[in-house]
Order: C-alpha cells, then structure tokens, then sequence
C-alpha cells in the first residue's frame, strides 16, 4: 500500500520553547486544519518546517522533536533563522503572497530573497528523497514550495507528484512581473497533477504556461515534455461534521451562553481572519462606519466582533497594517460608543475552536471581505456551524469561496455602499429566506468536506499516472507515420473514417455552427480525387448542416452520432430502433459533476437526463461538460445510449445508435486494405472499438482511447491527411 508524503512549509503540529522546556500546539491557518482530518485518517507521513528555528535547538532538542513528531507521523525539516527571514518572511510573503493576490504594490523583488527559496526548497527537496519509496504518492502544497516538484521530477523522473496552490494565482499580465516568473511555473509543472481552488486559477495558470512556454492545453491536460499532466479545480472543502456537531460541546454551549449574556438582544456581526492586507480589514472597517453613519437607528443595536489572529508579525507590512488597524477601530469606537456600547470588540489574538464556533453559532452576519483570498474557509466554517440555520453570510467576490456560495450576499470589498446596504439587508432578512439559503449551502459543504476533495485530488493523481503509461507507448512517432504512408502507397482500397469538430477543425469551434475551411476542404478534395479512396464524415453534426457543408463534394457522411448516413450526394437513412434502461447507472455521475461544478443541475425528462451548465462560469462549464462527457464514454459503451452537447447541455438518450454502427456498416462496404479512422472525443471511441485489428485508428489529443496512436492536435492531423493526398513524405 503506498502512503502519501504530505509536504507543506509548516507542520501542522508547532514546536515552541520557554525557558527549557519544548511545547507542542496544533497549527493555526488553512492549511493545516484543512489536512488534519485527511492525515489523521490514511497512511501519511506529514512533512515540514516544525515552526522553531534550528538556532535556538540543540542535538538534544532536535531529538526530542523529531521523536515526538514521529510518533504524530511527522517529520521535521529544521531550518534556520536566517533562512526562515529570507525564504519565509522574504520570497514567500514579501514577493509571492503580494503578487499572487493581485496586490502588487507590496511587492519585493530581490535576487538574494529568491536565492533562498531556491535553497530551501532544494533542503525539503533532499529530505524527501531521502524518506520516499518509489510507490508513495508525493502531494505538496502551497506557494512555499513551488520549485520542489521539479527538483524531484529531475532526480527520480518516476515519483507521482501533486501539487496544491492553497492561494490564487494570478492573471498573467500581472504574474508576468515576476523576474523569476518561468522558473517557478516550470517548478510547478514537475507535477502530474495541479490543483487549485477555483477555475479562474486554473485559466490564470494555463494563460501564463501558454505565455511563457507555448503549451496548449486539452480539456485541462498538457503535454509537457513528452509527459501528460493535468491542471484542474478541486475547491477545497472542511471538515463539516466537526463544524456542525461544535453545538453539542458544552465549552461551546457555555461560550455561547457568556456571548449572549455580555451582548444582550444586540445583532451581532462577525469577522475573523489572519492580520493580512488581503483579507481587506481596512475595508471592512470603513463600510461599517458608513453603515453606522447612514443607519443612526442602529446605533447601540449592532455590534462587530472583530477576531484578528496575528500573523507574520516580523513583516514590516503587516506591523503597519497593525498599527492602521489599532487606529481606525480606536476612531470608530472614539466617535460612536456610548457609556453602555461600543460598535467594535476587537480581539487581535488567536481563540480556542470552541470560542471560534460560538462565536460562528450566535453571529447574526458574518462578514468577510477580503481583497482577494485564495478560498477562504471561515465562510464555510461559520455556514456549517449554523444548525438552527439562522445567520446571514456577507462574503466579497474576491474569495473562492465565493464560486460555491452564490446564495450567500456577495459583494466587491471596495464598494462601501454596497457593504453598508448589505449588512442592512441581511438584518432585515426573514428567518425563512436566511434558513433556505443556508440549507443550501451547506447540501453542497456537506457534500464535497475536505475528505472528498483530498480522495478526489488523491483518486485524479492515480489517474493521470496510469494515462501516462499507457500514452508513452501510444503517441504515434515518426516511425509509425512513416508506416502508414508506406502502407497507403501499397493499398488500393482505403477507407478513411473522420469526425469533424475536434478532428478537422480546431475543438474551439466546437459547437457552433462553423464551416469547414478552405484548408480542410482541400484535403478531402485531394483526397477524394485518387478513387481508390473512399473518405467518410463521422459527425455528431445535424444532417442538414453536413448535407450544406458538403453538398458538392461527394464524400460518405455520417450526422447525429451515427443516426443518419449519407453515401451519396443528398440520399440519407437512418440505421436503428431505441433501447431504454439506463438511468440508475448514469445518474450518480451526473450528481458527481453536480457537486464538483458549482451552478449546474440535472434534469429528468421522460426519455432522457440532462445536465445543464447555463449557471456555471462558461469557460468552467465547458471543460466539465467535455470531461462529463468522456467519462460517460466509459458507463455508456455497453449501454447504446447517446450523449449530445447542445448549448451548456449535456443530454444522454437512449438509441442504441452510435458511431461504432456507422463504422461497421462502412467497414462492411469494401473488402478495404487500407483502414484510417481518427477522432477527438467519446463518441469516436465507438468508431475505434469496430474497426478490424489491421486498421489504423488516431485519437485526437492526450485522454486515453481505444485507438491504437494518439497525435496533438487537429493541426496534426491536417500535415497527416496532407501527407497521405501527396502521397509522400512531408
Ligand atoms: C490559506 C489561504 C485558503 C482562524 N482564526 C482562528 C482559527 N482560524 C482558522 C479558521 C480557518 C483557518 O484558520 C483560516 O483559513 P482561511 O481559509 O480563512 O485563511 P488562510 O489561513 O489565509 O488560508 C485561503 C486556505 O489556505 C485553505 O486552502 O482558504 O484562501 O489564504 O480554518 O477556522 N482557528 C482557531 N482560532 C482562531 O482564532 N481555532
């Protein structure tokens, strides 16, 4: 059984020393309490800086650490404290952290920080190889250590390597500015597998791969130096049992008790994050004096618990950001407090869990406003703890966490009205509506906890390194070419088997209405010239737009998957009756990319399921439905069922007609020597699994296929089709 190395900057146990003495707390942060409950329960060995200097340990202390950690199935990675100033302190939060939060201004950019990351990432890079087994699964995470996944790559090309951006990442005009830009992506790229919280990172990413190194990607694959490798979204999730169970802890039930006692029938509106200039506190602050200052009749009726946990308090930035802070709650307070009420309790400090959920449990709003924030997992924190499901989430766009919670009030963190209104909206908000949104949220917090999103991260990883098998056997190499030209010279009775989105024409077009081009067109003129070939369109395409596009050009024509053939000039038929008994296997998929692609939905007709997408963000949509899409291929090529991509739909019908029964009543033509079929996606998989062992079939790009050769991309396969009309090598 392989175990998987969780690597992250920090463990998520602290060692701290007083006097003497070596004490052991749990880890605050996202990260850290995200993992937990995911390394708690499989074989994990958790790796990371154990949070003291070397400097201040001796042999003896570094023993008695690393016994303890073992024991918690850690290991320790002991740095310095001059590396944790210039690596942590430095690179980390004075040039990534800015940068990948769109929040340049703060930026850094000095060669000898940088030089450090390198180093310390080369340290986590050694420890690693030191401990690893060639079938444990290596999964790192976060900003710190984005270099390490190339430097395992070039030292044991063989290891299976995640890696995990727990911030976002940036558009690339901005993450261009970064000297060292083409380093860290490729560092990154060292992985099989990437993952990020939300789809805008994920284009984020792949704009600046294609920027800066040229590589396309296909449905979220690339493939980068002859090895495939996927970017995907995997929103990360929380332990939601802890959460929503916080309420039957007595400390809880106490804590709440004293909130109440001390707060009185005052509403009460939360706030709680790290002291970062991300999290948008400064904002905050303003909107809610506006809201005191434009709504007087609630003056002495709200009040804003503000948590603030201190954080990177080494950092000049974040010490001014401290002292601004200090300030403008000490004005506020100053201009409206009465003898009986402040507007403002400010606590800048770190609290235990149960004071954290009492305070998520009696909170009428929580408001969470960051400039940007990677996810953010207090928003959901403070919805799963909500069992009376009362309480109001007013949560800034900029979060990720935003993408999952469109039923909470979402704002933009600038616009101070928009703050203000929101907040006296949510206070006059009916328990029924605030009840009904909350269910919601948490039916999809429930679902997807962080469990299921590690498994799914874990379960995708084994999928791209078994693609990646059986793709380096199967990438159709200049020796192969040279075969079937060779092979084509010598036959006399050829048939070729095309789909056409995907295959002739670039996927981008895929879906709308889009001719073929002169380009294309001239091939297949080419082609059709020398009679010994016999050329067929396999399309899932209307018959009426293939008979517009190819009404003078007399190839063989196949429409709607398989329904309809034509094999002269305006003459169509159709080929089969319909089958019906199917759904009960279909469905948990479609509820499985329901959970994973926030605003999409099934709908049940008579004769079909039908997965929308209308209410995703569209590029989002896309890549799920064509990833939807070949997975069915699998569930579905026993079961004679049709799956048709209409506009942001997905519908599966049952027809027992497909592009494999096309394939076979050409294949049974001709007594043909020369058989070339190629396509791009799912239903081209039928027309591969019906071709005689002689023939030869191409899938279009990376995904794994029944065919025997994959090649790039329709580029590809326009120099092919070339070649074989010049009948000669290009
Ligand atoms: C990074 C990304 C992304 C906070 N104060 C206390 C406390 N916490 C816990 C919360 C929550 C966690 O810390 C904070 O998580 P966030 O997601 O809000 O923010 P970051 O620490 O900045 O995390 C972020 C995350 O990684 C995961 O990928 O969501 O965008 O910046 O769990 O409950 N816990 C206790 N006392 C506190 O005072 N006990």
């Amino acid at each position: 059984m392989s175990r998987i190395l969780i690597v992250s900057n920090r463990l998520p146990v602290t060692a701290s020393k007083k006097k003497d003495k070596i004490n052991f707390l749990p880890s605050a942060g996202g990260l850290a309490t995200g993992m937990s409950s995911f390394h708690q329960d499989y074989d994990c060995l958790w790796i990371g800086w154990p949070g003291l200097v070397k400097d201040r340990i001796d042999e003896k202390g570094i023993q008695e650490i690393t016994t303890k950690l073992e024991k918690l199935n850690n290991y320790p990675v002991f740095l310095s404290q001059s590396q944790i100033q210039a690596y942590y302190n430095g690179f980390c939060n004075k040039t990534i952290w800015p940068i990948f939060h769109s929040l340049t201004q703060y930026a850094v950019y000095q060669n000898f920080l940088w030089e450090e990351y390198n180093r310390v990432n080369k340290i986590f890079c050694q420890t690693i190889l030191s401990i690893a087994r060639p079938d444990d699964i290596i999964w790192v995470h976060d900003y710190q250590l984005m270099l390490l996944p190339k430097m395992l790559r070039e030292k044991r090309p063989d290891l299976t390597i995640g890696f995990f951006l727990h911030i976002p990442f940036p558009p690339q005009e901005i993450y261009r500015l970064l000297p060292w830009r083409e380093k860290i992506v490729e560092g990154i790229l060292g992985a099989d597998l990437i993952g990020f919280h939300t789809y805008d990172y994920v284009r984020n990413f792949l704009d600046s791969v294609l920027r800066l190194f040229g590589y396309e990607s296909n449905m979220g694959y690339i493939n980068y130096q002859n090895r495939i490798l996927k970017i995907d979204t995997f929103p990360m999730g929380i332990d939601y049992e802890r959460f929503s169970s916080s309420i039957q802890n007595p400390d809880t039930k106490k804590e709440i008790k004293k909130i109440r006692e001390q707060v009185g029938e005052k509403k009460i509106i939360l706030s709680i994050d790290r002291m970062d200039y991300t999290k948008g506190i400064i904002k905050r602050l303003e909107a809610f004096e506006f809201f005191l200052q434009k709504n007087p009749e609630y003056l002495e009726k709200v009040i804003l618990i503000m948590v603030v946990v201190p954080s990177r308090i080494r950092v000049k930035q974040y010490q001014q950001l401290k002292q601004q802070v200090d300030e403008l709650v000490g004005e506020i307070n100053g201009k409206y407090a009465t003898i009986n009420w402040s507007p403002i309790r400010y606590l800048f400090k770190s609290i235990p869990f149960y004071e954290l959920t009492a305070l998520y449990y009696v909170a009428d709003i929580a408001l969470i406003t960051p400039l940007k924030d990677g996810m953010n997992l207090v928003a959901k924190e403070f919805i799963a703890t909500k069992n009376n499901n009362k309480g109001v989430l007013i949560l800034s766009e900029m979060a990720g966490a935003a993408a999952e919670l469109g039923e909470a009030l979402i704002i933009n963190p600038n616009n101070r009205e928009q703050i203000s209104w929101s907040i006296k909206y949510a206070l006059n908000m009916p328990d029924k509506i605030q009840k009904k949104r909350n269910q919601i949220m948490q039916k999809r917090l429930k679902n997807y906890h962080v469990k299921k999103w590690a498994d799914d991260f874990k379960e995708n990883l084994l999928k791209v390194k078994s693609m990646q098998a059986e793709f380096s056997e199967k990438y159709l190499s200049p020796e192969t070419r040279l075969k079937i030209v060779k092979d084509y010279q010598k036959s006399i009775n050829r048939l070729f088997l095309l789909d056409y989105d995907g295959t002739l024409i670039s996927t981008s077009y895929k879906f709308k209405k889009v001719k073929p081009d002169k380009k294309t067109l001239n091939i297949i003129q080419q082609l059709i010239k020398d009679k010994k070939n016999q050329v067929v369109i396999v399309s899932g395409r209307e018959k009426e737009t293939l008979e517009k596009w190819f009404a003078n050009i007399n190839v063989g024509l196949v429409a709607g998957h398989g329904t309809w053939l034509r094999e002269k000039i305006g003459q169509w038929k159709t080929v089969k009756p319909l089958i019906n008994k199917w759904k009960d296997q279909i469905r948990p998929l479609l509820e499985l990319y329901v959970d994973r692609t926030p605003g999409s939905f099934i709908q049940e007709k008579e004769h079909s399921l039908v997965w929308h997408y209308i209410k995703t963000e569209s590029s989002f949509g896309r890549m799920r439905a064509l990833e939807l899409k070949s997975s069915l291929l699998h569930l579905t090529s026993n079961l004679d069922l049709e799956v048709l991509h209409g506009e942001k739909v997905i519908e599966i019908i049952p027809t027992g007609i497909n592009k494999g029964l096309s394939a076979d009543y050409w294949v049974s033509q001709k007594d043909w020597d020369f058989i070339l079929a190629i396509g791009d996606d799912w239903s081209d998989e039928d027309t591969f699994a019906n071709l005689p062992d002689t023939a030869y079939s191409v899938k279009v790009g990376a995904g794994s296929s029944q065919s025997n050769y994959n090649i790039d991309s329709y580029v590809e396969v326009k120099t092919l089709l070339t070649e074989l009309s010049k009948n000669k090598l290009s």
